[in-house]
């Protein structure tokens, strides 16, 4: 094996398993004839690719992951995708060709760039039909840790994504030895369109963790009895999990030996980026503090935790001082601890730290239903009864059977009509999960609405489901703060409430309860550098990514306006609030989504039209 290489001494390092050799060069780099690519083994990890003009193929093929078989959607050949190398200032074309039967896009995730080259389909072009190829070419504005992705179907999940990072001209504000990226993502045997048929069928095929009346989860019978009466459950954190899904570090299983290598005293940046289809990830090094040094692409003031959890889509630059051991193991549990993606920076070639045992399963709380009004965000159920209480919950109302209410009060507001059979108001005897009358008049109510926060809070100081009472120091999205300060501080001239929304058991979302729609939707619509105040409010028990293409906001978060962190992508907590500023300076129409694949593909998503200087509003 040849010598690592790093970013900034020597080029950046794609992190190679030790077990796969360096090989040559690849087939489609050798100009070989690119059906013979649909036919071979995908490569797991990837190239780099750089310059004024870069050539893309998307074509299919087989994956192999720790012995499994699956069909497979690449980029040049490989999962993840090659490594897209720019510079800030320079401009790129980039050409990508279309070796599928279907029609393929290129996303390309963070990037400031004229709309008609942001790659969705349907949105800002018409997609790449099979066997064409989409030239995008713009000028490069920015720098930092992105990534690329597939925006049509779900090919996502199949492996159509990629690394890209920005060298900025004026340098990097923190100096380090190794550069190195870390790409999580899934792999699953499946077909992705047959897990998607499967989550409308049945929301709980996936999920292994369902509690039962002999498991060990620590709850009592009258929480169990409240779970079951929702038909909801603690353990709905993930809609897919292992062991359909095997966690990947740069295309490579757990069992496949990712390693970083690195001198002791080093200092490593790692470019962490979660390019899964529905995975959040909570990242630690044991042994070894990480100082977050750049969110979304963005630098921030650097801050130094134990652990973060990373949403789908979310990229962070963290950098460590290995020293002491002779490796240290890179742990990235799934949010649901059903299993983890691996790696290890090791001081010489195979050398292995222990890895630690996955943690207990974390459970889903009475707050993560909106229904807790304090700070104490991570309240078990039952046992914050006075939470509960505020939320109109009491054991006298639950003991009270004529207060449930099922389809016929979902029914009401909708015209009359009757919510069919799973999309009624779940209750919990007194307590209306539905209570329509807490959401504002412009929320469409039907069957695809079948909860509603009854106090949604803001939790961006929330670290994640599973890290609120973990002993040591957890990033939460309070800490960031924007490194250089914002250029527009106006106080917002507008306040848009946009509500996440959804019906669990027939697995519709949407937002303001209306599933997306290319063709008939009213976008979402901002005039020409209006600043404006966004207030995400999630009336569902699952975590949301809600990503904006084509801008940054600034989120909310008690930062001092010039220095509030700009991002792309928001999580906004089960039953929670995450407010963000925007200055709709990027003219066009852009995608608005939330980031869990299925998510999207079920309907929660929109577009954003931002008017150009001459529009009328
Ligand atoms: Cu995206």
């Amino acid at each position: 094996m040849s010598e690592p290489i790093n970013l900034s001494r020597r080029g950046l390092i794609r992190g190679l398993g030790t077990g796969a050799a360096l090989a040559a060069a690849p087939a489609w780099a050798r100009g070989a004839n690119l059906s013979e690519q649909a036919t071979g083994l995908i490569r797991a990890g990837f190239d780099e690719v750089r310059g004024p003009v870069i050539d893309l193929s998307v074509g299919a093929g087989m994956r192999m992951v720790q012995g499994r078989r699956g069909r497979g959607v690449a980029v040049n050949g490989s999962v993840p995708g090659p490594l897209v190398r720019l510079r800030e200032g320079q401009n790129i074309r980039l050409n990508v060709t279309n070796h599928l039967d279907e029609d393929t896009s290129i996303h390309w995730h963070g990037l400031l760039l004229p709309f008609q080259f942001d790659g969705v389909p349907g949105v800002s072009f018409p997609g790449i039909k099979p066997h064409q190829t989409f030239t995008y070419e713009f000028p490069v504005r920015q720098s930092g840790t992105y990534w690329y992705h597939s925006h049509s179907g779900l090919q996502e999940q199949s492996g159509h994504y990629g690394p890209l990072i920005i060298d900025p001209v004026a340098g990097e504000p923190v100096r380090t030895d190794r550069d190195y990226i870390l790409l999580l993502s899934e792999f699953t045997p499946l077909h992705p369109k047959f897990i998607m048929q499967r989550l409308r069928t049945g929301e709980h095929y996936f999920n292994r963790q369902l509690p039962s009346w002999t498991d060990k989860y620590p709850m009592i019978g009258e929480e169990r009895r409240m779970w079951a009466q929702m038909r909801m459950s603690p353990t709905d954190i993930a809609d897919v999990s292992a062991p359909t899904y095997t966690y990947l570090a740069n295309g490579r299983g757990p069992k496949e030996g990712m390693e970083y290598l690195f001198t002791p005293g080093e200092k490593v940046r790692l470019r962490l980026i979660n390019g899964g289809a529905m995975t959040y990830f909570n990242v630690r090094i044991p042994g070894l503090a990480m100082t977050v040094i750049a969110a979304d692409g963005q630098n921030v003031r650097p801050v130094e935790v134990d652990e973060l959890q990373i949403a789908v889509g979310e990229t962070y630059d963290v950098v460590v001082e290995p020293r002491g051991e002779e490796a240290y193991a890179i742990v990235c549990e799934s949010m649901d601890r059903s299993g983890m993606a691996l790696a290890m920076l090791a001081s010489r070639p195979g050398a292995r730290a222990p890895v630690p045992a996955l943690r207990e399963p974390p459970l889903l709380t009475m707050a993560d239903m909106g229904m807790n009004h304090g700070p104490s965000d991570g309240c078990q159920a039952g046992t914050d009864h006075g939470g509960m209480d505020h939320g109109g919950m009491d054991h006298s109302a639950m003991g009270h059977a004529g207060m449930d209410h099922g389809a016929g009060k979902a029914g009401t507001g909708d015209g009359g009509q009757a919510a069919p059979k799973g999309a009624s108001g779940h209750s919990m005897k007194g307590m209306p999960m539905r209570d329509i009358s807490l959401l504002p008049p412009d929320v469409a109510i039907g069957p695809g609405l079948d909860m509603v926060s009854m106090a949604p809070v803001d939790k961006l100081g929330d670290p994640g489901l599973g890290l609120r009472d973990v002993k040591h120091r957890v990033l939460n999205y309070r800490m960031l703060s924007a490194l250089e300060p914002n250029a527009d501080t106006r106080e917002p001239s507008r306040l848009l409430e946009i509500h996440l929304t959804g019906n669990m058991e027939r697995y519709m979302w949407s937002f303001d309860g209306r599933m997306f729609d290319a063709v008939s939707d009213v976008p979402i619509r901002f005039a020409w550098k209006e600043r404006v105040r966004v207030k995400l409010v999630n009336n569902t028990m699952m975590a949301h990514p809600i990503h904006l293409h084509g801008m940054f906001f600034e989120l909310v978060n008690g930062q001092p306006p010039a220095h509030q962190p700009r991002k792309n992508i928001v999580t906004v907590q089960p039953g929670a609030s995450a407010t963000f500023d925007l200055t709709a300076n990027e003219p066009g129409d852009w995608a608005f989504h939330c980031h869990l694949l299925y998510h999207m593909h079920g309907g929660m998503m929109q577009i954003v039209t931002v008017m150009g200087p001459g529009d009328k509003p």
